[in-house]
C-alpha cells in the first residue's frame, strides 16, 4: 500500500500501483475531521437503531453466531448531505475519471461496522461481480487488464491490525480469480488508516474485513465505483426521493447514473437520431 500526498501526486503513479503494484493506495489527511465525526454519528445511528441489513462474504460471522458484530448501513446518498461531500472529493473526481471514464458511476455507497468480537470476512473479490466464484457465468476470455471497478474507503474509526481493518494480498488483482482455501495468502496485509484517510483499492485485488480484537468499533465507509456501462450491486436510485434526484448536483447525478440516459425506452423516445460521431456537438 502505497502512501500519496493529496497536495502534490502523480496520477500516472497512483493509478500504476492501483494496477500493476500493490493494488492499494491511500491519502493521508484528505478530509477535515468535523465532517467524518458527523458522517460516524449518522452511522452509528442507523446501526444501532435499524434492524440487522444483508451483508455478505459473512458465512464464518454467520456460523459463529456473531453475525450481528458485523454491520451495514446502505445507500449513504439519502442519510445526509455530509455523505455527498466526503463523496464528491476532488481526488475521488480526478483519478476516478481516468481509471474508470470521465463519466464514472457509484455502484454502492454503504457503511461497514465491525463491533468488537466480530470475525471478519472471507477475502474475495468485489468485481467483476461478488459472484465470480461462479465463473462459469462470466464471459470467456475476462481479465484484469483494464479496471472494471475501483473501491474507496473512508475510515470513521481507527483502522488498525487490530481494529479490523481491511486484509489484502497485494498485487493479487493482476490475476483475476477468486480466492479459495488453496491460494497462498502468506502475504496478507492490512489498509491500516486513520480518520480523515482516503483509501483505494482495485476490486479484483483480494480483499476482506479482518477481526476486530479491540475493544472499539471499526467503521468505515465503503464506495464502489464503476464505469458507465456496469450493472451496480446496489440500487441507489429507487430508493431516493424524486426531491433529492431533482436537486441533486451535477456530479451526483453523474454517480447515480442519472446523467447517462441507457437502459431507456426506445419505444416512448422522442429523440430521433442523436448517436454517432456525426451528431456530436449537435443538440438533439
Ligand atoms: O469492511 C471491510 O473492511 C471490507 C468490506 C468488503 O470488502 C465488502 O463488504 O465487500
Ligand atoms: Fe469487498
Amino acid at each position: 500500500m502505497k502512501k500519496f500526498s493529496k497536495e502534490n501526486f502523480n496520477t500516472t503513479d497512483v493509478l500504476n500501483e492501483l494496477m500493476q503494484e500493490s493494488g492499494v493506495i491511500v491519502f493521508e489527511d484528505v478530509y477535515n475531521l468535523d465532517d467524518i465525526k458527523s458522517a460516524r454519528e449518522i452511522v452509528n445511528h442507523f446501526a444501532d437503531t435499524q434492524e440487522q441489513k444483508e451483508s455478505h462474504f459473512n458465512a464464518e460471522a454467520e456460523a459463529s453466531g456473531k453475525i450481528q458484530l458485523q454491520q451495514r448501513v446502505w445507500n449513504l446518498f439519502g442519510k445526509g448531505d455530509v455523505f455527498i461531500k466526503l463523496i464528491t472529493n476532488d481526488i475521488i473526481f480526478k483519478l476516478m475519471s481516468k481509471l474508470l471514464g470521465s463519466e464514472f458511476i457509484c455502484g454502492s455507497y454503504c457503511a461497514s461496522r465491525l463491533l468488537p468480537g466480530s470475525p471478519g470476512q472471507e477475502l474475495h473479490i468485489d468485481y467483476p461481480y461478488w459472484d465470480y466464484y461462479k465463473s462459469e457465468t462470466f464471459p470467456m476470455g475476462l481479465n484484469s487488464s483494464f479496471a472494471q471497478n475501483c473501491q474507496a474507503t473512508i475510515p470513521l474509526d481507527i483502522c488498525s491490525v487490530e481494529s479490523g481493518a481491511t486484509a489484502y494480498i497485494p498485487r493479487s488483482q493482476k490475476k483475476l480469480k477468486y480466492p479459495n482455501q488453496n491460494d497462498d495468502f502468506s502475504n496478507k496485509q492490512q489498509m491500516v488508516a486513520k480518520p480523515g484517510d482516503l483509501v483505494f483499492f482495485n476490486g479484483n485485488c483480494w480483499h476482506g474485513a479482518s477481526p476486530n480484537k479491540s475493544d472499539h468499533q471499526r467503521a468505515a465507509l465503503l464506495i464502489e465505483f464503476l464505469p458507465k456501462y456496469i450493472k451496480p450491486v446496489e440500487d441507489l436510485i429507487s430508493y431516493l426521493d424524486e426531491e433529492f434526484k431533482k436537486n441533486s448536483n451535477n456530479k451526483v447525478r453523474q454517480l447515480l447514473g442519472l446523467n447517462y440516459e441507457y437502459p431507456k425506452i426506445m419505444d416512448v423516445s422522442k429523440k430521433t437520431n442523436n448517436i454517432g460521431i456525426g451528431y456530436q456537438g449537435k443538440n438533439k
